[in-house]
């Protein structure tokens, strides 16, 4: 079974001549096939780009049924250990939950699956989920990019639930708030009068804010951290005005709290679908992903001539040497680029 015909399952399209259903029907099912779409769509070879594209347009009619959540938090706060738990009580509803990483930070290098798999043992075993760990090495835009079409690929498979989390880094929480529907942030218990540590620019994006660890020792720090949180999120403009950020306590350990945090983000939810919030903050999500695309597609094709690429060089250091304004170099370098020759 190949990646192409099982998200052609997925996308209930009818099957040419050539393939029988009986093939079609495992498919759905069939998680290395999916697995296998999602490596074609995050291959950066020039030919596996052309099929991941025509696989993409080809399941685009098929997306957007599914939550889109973003869950992020500084490291060790325990994204991995929630998500487990959170997903474990989705796919026991019968909820199919796909969870994709960004992880910008070169911490982990190699041993991201096997962290992120065993962290998430429970969850990774189960059918009705799939984990897919962050690809290593990559920067926060080019994961971000891929990770936009992995999100619609799950769609078309059929998952209810989406979620992509992110460790606090660089602007990787601006990259997954711009790719989710509902942006989750994650924050540890304690950690003093600080917020956490939390930046104001991050906690503006949240939609729903989650006390972790709220067990045990840590249950009177997490208690206070929720209130702190709360009074914080309410001096805050809100996102939706009718949708103002709570703090909530939760411990993924124990299970406390997975319930009313579900609940929160599907009232969360619901209240965007219904008022058409949730297909403008998309239509608004895509509009700025097709202008993300435009310039990464102008600067990789700067670069990937020589002539063009040698003149950017040139200009670069010109204006880091400020002998050049940016602009009027910019302003160079795209009138070369039309002209098809050197700056
Ligand atoms: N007491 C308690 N400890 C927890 C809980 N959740 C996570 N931890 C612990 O916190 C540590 C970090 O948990 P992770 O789930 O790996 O955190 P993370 O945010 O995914 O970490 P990174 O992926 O490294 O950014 C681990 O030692 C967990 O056992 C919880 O609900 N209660
Ligand atoms: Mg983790």
């Amino acid at each position: 079974m190949g990646a192409t015909e099982a998200i052609q399952y997925g996308a209930n399209m009818a099957p040419t001549e050539h393939q029988d259903r009986g093939t079609w029907v495992n498919a759905l099912t069939d998680r290395r096939a999916f697995a296998r779409a999602i490596t074609l769509v995050e291959s950066t070879r020039a030919e596996d780009r052309a099929e991941a594209e025509t696989l993409l347009t080809a399941v685009l009619p098929r997306t957007g049924s599914a939550m889109r959540l973003g869950i992020s938090g500084a490291p060790g706060v325990g994204k991995s250990t929630f998500i487990e738990a959170f997903g474990l009580h989705l796919t026991a509803q019968g909820k199919r939950v796909a969870v994709f990483a960004i992880d910008p930070s070169s911490r982990r290098g190699g041993g991201s699956i096997l962290g992120d798999k065993t962290r998430m043992a429970g969850l990774a075993r189960e059918p009705h989920a799939f984990i897919r760990p962050s690809p290593a090495g990559a920067t926060a835009g080019g994961v971000a990019r891929r990770t936009r079409e992995c999100l619609l690929l799950a769609e078309a498979a059929g998952f209810d639930v989406v979620i992509v989390e992110t460790v606090g880094v660089g602007q990787s929480e601006t990259a997954v708030a711009d790719m989710t529907d509902v942006f989750v942030l994650l924050a540890a218990p304690g950690g003093g009068d600080d917020l956490q540590g939390i930046k104001r620019g991050v906690m503006e994006l949240a939609d729903l804010v989650l006390v972790t660890k709220s067990d045990g020792d840590l249950i009177p720090a997490a208690r206070r951290a929720t209130a702190d949180l709360s009074a914080a999120l309410h001096l805050m403009r809100p996102k939706y005005r009718d949708l103002p950020p709570v703090a909530l306590a939760v411990s993924a350990l124990e299970g406390k709290g997975i319930v009313e945090a579900w609940s929160a983000m599907t009232r969360i939810h619901a209240a965007l679908a219904e008022k058409g919030r949730l297909s403008s903050l998309r239509a608004d999500q895509a509009r700025r992903w097709f202008w993300s695309e435009v310039q990464a597609l102008l600067g990789e094709a700067i670069l990937s001539d020589s002539a063009l690429s040698a003149s950017a060089t040139v200009l670069e250091d010109d204006v880091a040497t400020g002998v050049a304004l940016p602009h009027a170099a910019a302003r160079k370098l795209l009138a070369a680029f039309r002209g098809g020759g050197t700056a």
